[in-house]
C-alpha cells in the first residue's frame, strides 16, 4: 500500500482550521488536524513544503516509523508548529489503518473503556449573576461538569468572556486585541463568583476554572487554597508551566486539583509534571502533541502516577481534532473528561462527522476510522483570514503578561 497524494486544506468557515488529506493507491483516504490557532500558516508551509514531499511513495500502514522519521528525521524536535505537522499525519494515518481493519479507531486502539465520553461546558458570564445563568442553563442541558468563567470588576475584557453577544471565541483580532490584567483584583473576585456558583448549583455538578497563566505560583497556590470549600474538579494552567518545578510550590499549599497541558507538545513538556504528582489532569490533545501515537505514550505516563486526561477542546481544536480525541476517551483507561466548546453549523458543515453530544456526554460514531472526512468544495468557499490570539497587559502599567 502506498500513499500517492496529500494536501493541506486551509479554510475558515467562521474559524481558521488546516487540515491534511491523504490519498492511498487502494482507494483510503485519511485526514487529520493541524490547526495551531494564530499560526495556521506556518504549520500548512511547514506540511506542504517539507513533510508532504517525504510522504509520497510510504506505506501508510507504518505509523510509527513514519511518526519517528518525521520526529527525529528532522534533527529540530518538539515545538507547536513541528508537532502540530506530525499530529496531523499521524492522525490521518490512523484514520486510514483503522479504515482498512473495518474497524472504529477506538477498536483499534484496544477497545471501549467506557460507554461514552464525559464533557465538560464552558458557562461564562459578564459578572456573577450572568455566570450563575449560564451554569444553571448548562445543567438543564445534561452536563454534569461545567467550566466557570465571569468578567472582574474593574477589568474590561478577561479571558473566556465574551465582550460581544457572540459565542466567545479565542482569536478575536485581524491583528491582537489587547486585555488588561490585575491579579489582586482576579484574587478577590474568583472565590466570589464560585461561592455564588456552588449555593446555585449544589454539589452533584463538577466545576471547573481557567486561571489562563495568569498567576504567580505563590498567587495560584492562594487561589487553590480559597476555592477549597467549593470543590473544584480542577483548577486549570495556575501559573505558565515553561518551568514545572513551580508546581511544587501549588502543590504544597493547596489540594483544589490541577490541570496543565493545552499548550503542551510532547511527553517531555509532561515528565516532570507527572512523575512528580504534580497535577492531576493532563490537558495534552491529539492536534498539538503529536497525534495518536505520542498522546498514547503521554496517557501510558500518566496512568502510572494516577494522572487522568482532560483533553483541550477548544473550537481551535477542528471537528476532526474532536473526532480522533473521542476515539481516543473512549479507549484511553485513565480518562479525566473532555473539554467541548462546541462548534458554529457552518463550521461543522465542512466537516461531516458521526459524533454526536447528548445530555453532557459526546458519543464517537462507529464508522471505520475516526468517524470525520472534510467536504473540500464547501470548504474552499471559505478563504483563510488573518485572526490572532489577543495579548495581556497589566492594567496599571501596561507590562505585557501571560495571555
Ligand atoms: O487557542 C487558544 C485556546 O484554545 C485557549 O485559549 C482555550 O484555554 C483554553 C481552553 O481551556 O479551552
Ligand atoms: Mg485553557
Amino acid at each position: 500500500m502506498k500513499i500517492t497524494a496529500a494536501r493541506v486544506i486551509v479554510c475558515c468557515p467562521g474559524r481558521n482550521f488546516v487540515t491534511l488529506k491523504i490519498e492511498t493507491d487502494q482507494g483510503l483516504t485519511g485526514v487529520g488536524d493541524a490547526t495551531l490557532n494564530g499560526r495556521e500558516l506556518a504549520v500548512a508551509s511547514y506540511l506542504q513544503d517539507h513533510v508532504l514531499p517525504c510522504l509520497i511513495g510510504r506505506d501508510p500502514q507504518q505509523i510509527e516509523d513514519i511518526w519517528q522519521y518525521l520526529y527525529k528525521g528532522a534533527y529540530w524536535r518538539r515545538g507547536p508548529v513541528t508537532m502540530s505537522a506530525i499530529a496531523a499525519v499521524d492522525t490521518a494515518l490512523w484514520d486510514i489503518k483503522a479504515k482498512m481493519a473495518g474497524m472504529p479507531l477506538y477498536q483499534l486502539l484496544g477497545g471501549r473503556s467506557r460507554t461514552g465520553v464525559m464533557v465538560y461546558g464552558h458557562a461564562t458570564g459578564r459578572d456573577i449573576a450572568e455566570t450563575v445563568d449560564e451554569v444553571l442553563r448548562h445543567r438543564e442541558e445534561g452536563y454534569q461538569a461545567i467550566r466557570a468563567q465571569s468578567g472582574v470588576p474593574g477589568l474590561e475584557k478577561v479571558y473566556g468572556v465574551s465582550t460581544t453577544q457572540r459565542m466567545y471565541e479565542p482569536a478575536d483580532g485581524n491583528l491582537p486585541n489587547e486585555h488588561d490584567w490585575d491579579s489582586a483584583k482576579y484574587l478577590r473576585h474568583t472565590p466570589r463568583l464560585f461561592e455564588a456558583v456552588r449555593e446555585a448549583v449544589g454539589e452533584d455538578i463538577h466545576l471547573l476554572h481557567d486561571v489562563h497563566h495568569r498567576l504567580s505560583p505563590n498567587e495560584a497556590a492562594q487561589l487553590g487554597r480559597s476555592l477549597e470549600p467549593y470543590q473544584l474538579f480542577w483548577m486549570e494552567d495556575p501559573t505558565p508551566a515553561d518551568n514545572p518545578q513551580a508546581f511544587r510550590l501549588i502543590r504544597q499549599h493547596t489540594t483544589t486539583p490541577l490541570a496543565v497541558g493545552e499548550v503542551f507538545n510532547s511527553i517531555w513538556d509532561c515528565k516532570l509534571l507527572i512523575e512528580e504528582q504534580l497535577i492531576d489532569y493532563i490537558r495534552a490533545t491529539v492536534t498539538h502533541a503529536g497525534g495518536i501515537t505520542h498522546l498514547r505514550r503521554i496517557a501510558d505516563l500518566a496512568a502510572l502516577y494516577q494522572v487522568r486526561t482532560g483533553c483541550h477542546g477548544a473550537t481551535d481544536l477542528s471537528p476532526v481534532a474532536m473526532g480522533a480525541a473521542l476515539h481516543f476517551d473512549t479507549w484511553v483507561p485513565n480518562f479525566g473528561v473532555q473539554e467541548y466548546m462546541p462548534h458554529s453549523a457552518q463550521m461543522l458543515s465542512v466537516f461531516p462527522h458521526d459524533w454526536r453530544f447528548e445530555r453532557g456526554m459526546l458519543y464517537c460514531g462507529e464508522t471505520p476510522g475516526h468517524g470525520v472526512d472534510i467536504d473540500e468544495k464547501l470548504a474552499a468557499k471559505y478563504p483563510y483570514q488573518r485572526a490572532y490570539l489577543p495579548v495581556n497587559r497589566l492594567q496599571r502599567d501596561g507590562t505585557l503578561w501571560d495571555w
